[in-house]
């Protein structure tokens, strides 16, 4: 198949489970198409049958603001029509899936461009929900071939959100390469950070308020009262310089370390006793299945979609938003029981690969596309009805 694939190329599970899916598919010999502002951060050196095209944005004194959706939808209209793409799969509502289906128009007399939107998170849960997006997200979904969502928490916020009735949404979660996150034994991370023997918290986000970072600050000033330990914080956003505050005013600077944004993850999380995600809203939580992978329990809220991924008393524990009392009192008793610990890091591993591996994953876009492709023309605009292949219209 020819796919074209839309994401933010940024920092963010939505752009990492992008391009994860685009040179999965390419190495199972599909053709995949890239198209985005920016070569997405996860698509470094070379794969066959993945190609990236850049929009471009006009700069013209008149537009005070960017017309990114305008320029993406053509963008997508050049790569459908010259690259002869079958499926246009477009990661995050926002704007994508509305750039989709006005390039799902402009060329509906050359071909049956079929589209898949892939619903994230904060697309539905929070920004989606704005008066001045909201009739846009769903216009979009309810016009989507289909559209998948990463956990059943975000369908059913999806469906009742936006009142959808006529939508099935399809929950594919996220995935993960249990090959390429594993523990890495000899790393000397752990030396670096903990030299006394300290344990070691880890969180990784882009520091967004969602993320609620400075709540990991709090569970590590409970944490120290009973155990020694150091909190390695992996990532960066607008948080950060509270949660550096925090730290200072808590008088526990010293046990906190701020790496900022890092590429190697499975070297890092493989240093962590415990991962923490205190999340105020979380559809999935792509950093808590990286960790477990990495054989790293995971202490979390039970925003959301987390649950769906961390095993309460099985993975890890799952507390209430804001409730960091609760997170540490769980990270203690990981912490000095090192047989639970150890069954813990077990589980969490197994679980990643036997629920979340790309292997067992990938089919399932693979099996969706297949759907979509066999699904006849039915697209009606300005009282015309099209009938699939024969491009026979019928007013
Ligand atoms: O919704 C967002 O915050 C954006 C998105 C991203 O690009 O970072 O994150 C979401 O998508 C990830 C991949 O599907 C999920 O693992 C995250 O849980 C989800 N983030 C939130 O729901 C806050």
């Amino acid at each position: 198949m020819k796919i074209g694939i839309v994401c933010y190329p940024t920092y963010g599970g939505s752009g990492v489970v992008a391009t994860e899916l685009g040179k999965s598919l390419a190495e199972r010999g599909h053709q995949v198409h890239f198209i985005t502002y920016a070569m997405p951060f996860r698509l470094d050196g070379y794969h066959n049958n993945v190609f990236y095209h850049e929009v471009e944005m006009p700069n013209y004194p008149l537009f005070e603001f960017q017309l990114y959706t305008l320029a993406l939808a053509s963008k997508m209209v050049d790569v459908i029509r010259y690259e002869n793409l079958d499926i246009l799969h477009v990661h995050y509502a926002i704007p994508h899936a509305t750039s989709a289906y006005l390039a799902k128009q402009i060329i509906r007399k050359e071909r049956d461009i079929k589209v898949v939107t892939t619903l994230h998170g904060t697309d539905i849960t929070l920004i989606g929900l704005e008066p001045s997006f909201l009739p846009l997200v769903k216009f979009a979904i309810e016009e989507s071939d289909a559209v998948t969502s990463v956990s059943r928490f975000l369908r059913e916020k999806t469906l009742s959100n936006f009142n959808i009735k006529n939508k099935e949404i399809d929950v594919i979660p996220n995935f993960i390469d249990t090959n390429f996150y594993k523990r890495c034994v000899d790393c000397d991370v752990r030396k670096q950070y903990a030299p006394n023997g300290e344990k070691i918290l880890m969180h990784v986000s882009n520091f967004r308020p969602v993320k609620r970072v400075t709540d990991t600050v709090r569970v590590l000033h409970e944490v120290l009262k009973s155990v020694p330990a150091k909190l390695i914080l992996v990532g960066d956003g607008p948080e950060r310089s509270d949660a550096e505050r925090l730290s200072r005013e808590l008088g526990i600077a010293e046990h906190v370390r701020f790496l900022g944004k890092q590429t190697g993850l499975p070297q890092i999380l493989s240093a962590a006793d415990v991962f923490l995600l205190p999340s105020q809203s979380e559809s999935f939580g792509l950093a808590a299945l990286e960790a477990m992978s990495c054989h790293v329990p995971v202490v979390a809220t039970s925003a959301g979609g987390i649950p769906e991924v961390v095993a309460h008393g099985e993975t890890g524990y799952v507390a209430e938003v804001g409730d960091t009392e609760r997170m540490a009192k769980y990270i203690v008793e990981l912490l000095t029981n090192e047989k639970k610990h150890a069954r813990f890091a077990n589980a969490s591993r197994k679980r990643a690969v036997e629920e979340f591996e790309t292997k067992l994953l990938l089919p399932d876009y693979e099996k969706l596309y297949e759907r979509v492709l066999a699904m006849p023309r039915t697209s009606e605009t300005n009282g015309a009805a099209y009938s699939n292949g024969a491009l026979s219209y019928v007013i």
